[in-house]
């Protein structure tokens, strides 16, 4: 198992942003709140992503304050020690360990920081803070603001998201983040693996799942990614189907998008296969015209391309495709350019991947399409979905395809993290003989 990213390498981060923030600048970072599934039970907590890209601190009821160029460059306003409270809910890291092993400069009770928060903002000319998102936050932060103001007579600090800062450099994973998320996907590629072995005719959607949970599970991977995907036959038509609800007929393909989280690490993985381990030749061509897509969006994943070229590249073949099936008539390049595609392939080839399943990280700046680098992790994703509102002979109907891996761009090319699940049509139906 890969080691956890080390304190060091989140002390570099916040030093890097400390930088990149400047002088007379503050940051306010708040943990996730935990969340209420129902009543008095909670769901699992999960921190947010950028207070845990800059800390590796897993606690709610925490605020994170940058202070560049100050005494004490990094605050943590955090729970304190209390036996009555840990009794029920767990250890908590308190002040003195948080700044032992967790690097801040500064922690103090969460209960203070009414008191201080004015103090620390004093003269700030910006304040990143993502105003707009959580109301109860907003109030407390603009409140401390006019307080800092009432008492310094300093002029009105600039509100703006810290994610224009961290979204670039969370676009790029080091090697510790790379060794996390090739272990995420390479569980979740397992866990198709295993799928393929146990799919049968009568199960249920929800049953499949739970083949790709307890994989995830027994391997330390305590959560999913994202709600899993299990679409039988014309479900699979549906892109974000998370019912599960449906049995797995005989004769139909089923789609699993599905990944877990691994140390907070993300993995987003599908692959489509037949209930009975045989793909009909309606459904064979359609997967392998998915599949030459994907190949061909494939090669164009290396240092200085872009996410534009690999979308280009897999719709021309999907589109000369669609049109050798007599599923689209007319000149391709036509075809291309009405975007009639879109009728079978609606959303977009790949995102970004990291510690949100749709990853931080611009798609364009200036007009322009990122280019790749090393270092850059992206889904890759065509399908075809074909429903029956689509008029064409109806053989074809309730066809859902989609097969999608994560993708490192590495220094020569690209590695692709979840290769340890069949891909071509004889290795799926092989395994699943
Ligand atoms: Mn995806």
């Amino acid at each position: 198992m890969p080691a956890p990213i080390p304190f060091t390498e989140y002390r570099a981060r916040v030093k890097s942003l400390l930088e990149k923030m400047g002088p007379d600048t503050a940051a306010i970072l708040y943990a996730a709140p935990s969340a209420y599934r129902s009543r008095d039970t909670e769901y699992a907590y999960r921190q947010d992503s950028d207070f845990y890209y800059l800390t590796g601190f897993n606690e709610s009821h925490a605020v994170l304050v940058l202070l560049p160029q100050t005494e004490t460059p990094v605050v943590l306003f955090n729970q304190t020690r209390k036996a009555e409270e840990e009794i029920w809910s767990g250890a908590r890291i308190g002040q003195e360990a948080a700044v032992k092993e967790y690097g801040v400069d500064a922690a103090f009770a969460i209960d203070e920081i009414a008191t201080r928060m004015p103090k620390l903002l004093a003269q700030k000319k910006i304040i990143y803070y993502p105003i707009n998102q959580v109301r109860d936050q907003d109030l407390e932060v603009l409140k401390w603001i006019n307080q800092m103001q009432t008492a310094t007579r300093g002029a009105t600090p600039d509100l703006m998201p810290l994610s224009k800062l961290t979204a670039p450099m969370r676009l790029i994973k080091s090697p510790a983040e790379i060794e996390l998320m090739r272990h995420a996907a390479t569980l979740s590629a397992q866990a198709h693996n295993i799928a393929m072995e146990k799919v049968h005719a009568g199960q249920f959607e929800y049953q499949l799942a739970a083949e790709y949970l307890y994989h995830y599970n027994v391997n330390d991977a305590r959560d999913v990614a994202y709600l899993p995907i299990v679409a039988g036959g014309k479900n699979a038509c549906v892109l974000h189907y998370t019912a599960n609800t449906d049995v797995l007929r005989d004769g139909d393909l089923v789609l699993v998008d599905a990944g877990c989280e691994y140390q907070n690490y993300c993995a987003d993985v599908s692959r489509t296969f037949p209930v009975n381990g045989r793909f009909t030749p309606e459904q064979a061509e359609i997967y392998q015209l998915v599949l030459d897509a994907y190949r061909a969006g494939l090669k164009q994943i290396h240092p200085g391309s872009t996410m534009i070229k690999v979308q280009n590249a897999a719709i021309e073949v999907l589109t000369q495709g669609l049109v050798e099936l007599k599923l689209l008539q007319g000149k391709v390049s036509d075809l291309i350019a009405h975007t009639a595609y879109k009728k079978f392939f609606m959303h977009g080839v790949g995102h970004w991947l990291g510690l949100d399943v749709h990853d931080v990280g611009a798609y364009k700046i200036n007009n322009e399409p990122v280019t790749f680098k090393a270092g850059m992790v992206l889904t890759l994703e065509p399908g075809i979905y074909i429903s029956e509102s689509v008029e064409i002979d109806k053989k074809w109907w309730h066809i859902g395809v989609r097969i999608e891996d994560d993708i490192l761009v590495t220094p020569k090319g690209h590695e692709v993290l979840s290769s340890a699940a069949p891909i071509s049509l004889e290795d799926i139906e092989q395994l699943m003989r």
